[in-house]
C-alpha cells in the first residue's frame, strides 16, 4: 500500500481529460436529407460519477453542427452545452435535444453512416456514427433567422 505514488494526481496538466471514455452512445441516427439542414439523434450514457457537458460538435458531412433544443415547437441553439448527468442518460430525440447539421456537404441517403465528433467540456472528444433513416417527423419550426443567416454573406445592402 505504501508504494502508491501520487503522479496520477497531476494527470490533468496534459490538456484534454478523459470524459470521452465515460460516454457510450447508442441508437444514433440522422434524418435522411437531400441538402440543407438535418438533425441527428441518439442516447448518450454517462458511466462516470460526475456530469459531463457536450460543448460542441463537428462533422465533415456538414459546414457546421450545432447543439439544439426545441422549446414551444421552435428550435434554438443551446449555448450552455448539453449536460449528460452522472450515471445517467441524455436522450436526443425529435422534438427535443438534437445535433443540427447546417449545410450538409452531400445528400444523406437512408443507410448512410454519418460521423460526428462531440467536444466535451474537459477538452476531450468522442466520435459517434449515426445511420441515416427516412423519417417523416422532426419537421421543426425553423424560426426564420437561420436561412437568412446563410444568405447574409452578401455585403451589399440594397438601398
Ligand atoms: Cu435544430
Amino acid at each position: 500500500m505504501a508504494a502508491i505514488t501520487l503522479t496520477l494526481a497531476a494527470c490533468s496538466s496534459s490538456g484534454a481529460g478523459d470524459d470521452a471514455s465515460s460516454l457510450t452512445i447508442t441508437d444514433a441516427w440522422v434524418k435522411a436529407a437531400a441538402d440543407g439542414m438535418t438533425a441527428a439523434f441518439g442516447t448518450i450514457e454517462n458511466s462516470s460519477d460526475h456530469d459531463i457537458t457536450i460543448t460542441g460538435a463537428t462533422s465533415e458531412a456538414a459546414k457546421t453542427v450545432e447543439l439544439h433544443e426545441v422549446v414551444d415547437n421552435v428550435m434554438r441553439p443551446v449555448d450552455r452545452g448539453l449536460a449528460v448527468p452522472a450515471g445517467g442518460f441524455l436522450t436526443l430525440e425529435p422534438g427535443g435535444y438534437h445535433l443540427m447539421f447546417m449545410g450538409i456537404t452531400a445528400p444523406f441517403a437512408a443507410g448512410d453512416d454519418v460521423t460526428v465528433t462531440l467536444t466535451l467540456s474537459d477538452g476531450s472528444e468522442v466520435d459517434l456514427t449515426a445511420v441515416a433513416k427516412d423519417f417523416a417527423g422532426a419537421d421543426e419550426n425553423y424560426d426564420g433567422g437561420m436561412d437568412e443567416q446563410m444568405e447574409s454573406a452578401s455585403p451589399e445592402a440594397s438601398t
